[in-house]
């Protein structure tokens, strides 16, 4: 049985960056050859493709969890290692990507539209690459960045030009099975239609998308009958069509309350992607003509609703009369609503906008510690994640990278003295300016595997420790 899911929770976890390598050249009679470790491989993204031929968020309800696979490691003789596969996830057109607290991340219509939901960790460098002519010969390489993991709400938000409308049992999805090659479920009982049904009109030149939704019943916006919420169906079309059941027995319903009932319901409801269902044009469809009552009814109500604005349309799913002009009218409608739009791209790539600044870096003082500074910015938590902190030359070019790109000079600025804690990328260290090693000597009292434990400050007695280690350090220097 195949079942319509249009919400689900997903957890996507891009690879993450190889380790790059640091390897010595070797050869015989020229035992040290220059470093040739090769760098690690980039880690693979999760990334999310529209596919046409997808039609419901199905497959992610059994299956949230979705890894792409990690980068390879470096190797000696300047071997690179292998980049991790993208893994591609198929969603159908209209989805939106929301994050857990139900912002909206992107939108994604158009067959082929890629957006990368979850990008791969860099591979570190090797030592090869991390030569120069200061560091001729680095016994180090960086890590593999970890691979971003995220959490993301997946909504379906189909994709169609005309929304059909009704109290259950209005003849909506009659309608539809006329109108277009679709074939949902009818019956005589209400709520038949449980799931949002798509189907393709064709009208002369014209081809457009119907919607069929569940039917709403006055309270809908309180949950009543199955909600509101299969509204967001047709947030995206460009008529909403009315389909009145016009031979209804119902002693409490007629025509135009049906209308104002429904009206009031949608007039509740907040489309997530912006704009107004008030505003979308409007048409009613008069249904069941074919019933004898149905007919004289339809004929006494057809002026005040048009009297409205509203353009009417008497039909009959029955005997098929009507139909032609109603699908004519609603193409007319939605061609002058193309032309009015700028035409949409057939495929495109989304971009994910960068949320911090690649370059930069802000210092800040922590305020729930006296003396205690943050350094926020992309690059530097990039290095602290690249750096092994088992190798004290990796430690010191950590330094070195700091001081350069100015981080030394702002923290100073800051006001920050010799021996304050400062976090960078949740690692906390005493702040030894200029003097690099001395946080590598500092991370080096940290245990076996100091990285098991990067979030946890250096105790204050670790930190004396390591204070007293470099100053014997330095006084080695000195000699
Ligand atoms: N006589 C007559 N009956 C119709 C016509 N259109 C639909 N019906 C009947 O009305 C009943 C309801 O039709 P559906 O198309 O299932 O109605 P719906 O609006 O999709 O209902 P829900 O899915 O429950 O919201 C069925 O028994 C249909 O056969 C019509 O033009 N004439
Ligand atoms: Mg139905």
């Amino acid at each position: 049985m195949s079942r319509f899911v249009d919400r689900v929770v997903i957890h996507v976890a891009a690879g993450s960056g190889g380790n790059g390598c640091a390897s010595v050249h070797r050869e015989k009679y020229k035992p040290l050859g220059g470093p040739d470790g090769g760098n690690g491989g980039n880690g693979g993204n999760v990334v999310l493709v529209v596919d046409s031929n997808v039609h419901t968020l199905l497959d992610f309800h059994f299956r949230p969890h979705a890894s792409a696979s990690n980068g390879k490691q470096g190797h000696g003789a300047n071997r690179d290692g292998a980049t991790g596969e993208d893994l591609e996830l198929h969603v159908p057109d209209g989805t939106v990507i929301l994050d857990p607290d139900g912002e909206i991340i992107v939108d994604l219509v158009g067959h082929g539209t890629r957006f990368v939901a979850a990008q791969g960790g860099r591979g570190g460098l090797g030592n090869a690459a991390l030569a120069s002519k200061a560091r001729r010969a680095p016994g180090f390489a960086l890590l593999g960045e970890p691979g971003e993991t995220r959490d993301l709400v997946l909504e379906l938000r189909s994709v169609a030009d005309a929304g059909l409308l009704g109290f259950p049992s209005a003849g909506k999805s009659s309608l539809i099975s006329v109108l277009s090659q679709a074939r949902p479920k009818i019956a005589d009982y209400p709520f038949t239609t449980l799931v949002p049904n798509l189907g393709v009109v064709t009208a002369g030149e014209s081809i457009y998308t119907i919607a069929d939704v569940p039917g709403l019943i006055p309270g809908a916006s309180q949950g009543k009958g199955l909600g509101l919420d299969f509204l967001r169906h047709i947030e995206r079309c460009s008529v909403l069509v009315h389909v009145v059941d016009c031979a209804t027995f119902e002693a409490d319903r007629d025509p135009l309350s049906d209308i104002d009932a429904l009206e009031e319901e949608l007039a509740r409801y907040t489309p997530a992607l912006g704009g107004d269902l008030a505003d979308r044009p409007r048409l009613v469809v008069l249904n069941k003509v074919d019933v004898p009552e149905a007919r004289e009814l339809a004929e006494l109500i057809r002026p005040d609703i048009e009297a409205r604005g509203l353009p009417v349309f008497e039909v009959s799913t029955a005997t098929r009369e009507g139909l032609r002009e109603l699908s004519f009218a609603l193409a007319k409608v939605i061609e002058d609503d193309r032309a009015a739009k700028p035409a949409p791209e057939p495929s495109r790539i989304v971009l994910r906008p960068t949320a911090v600044d690649d370059a930069g870096f802000t210092v800040v003082a922590d305020p729930e510690e006296e003396g205690a500074f943050f350094v926020h910015g992309e690059r530097p938590a990039r290095w602290i994640r690249q750096t092994d902190f088992n190798n004290t030359e990796a430690v010191g070019y950590l330094g070195d990278r700091l001081a350069r790109l100015g981080v030394e000079d702002a923290l100073a600025k800051a006001g920050a003295v010799p021996g304050c804690p400062v976090t960078i990328g949740g690692v906390t260290f005493d702040w030894e300016p200029s003097t690099p090693a001395g946080i590598a000597m500092l991370m080096h009292n940290r245990g076996s595997d100091p990285r098991l434990d990067l979030n946890e400050r250096v105790g204050a007695s670790e930190r004396k420790a390591a204070k007293i280690a470099r100053r014997t350090r330095t006084d080695d220097e000195d000699l």
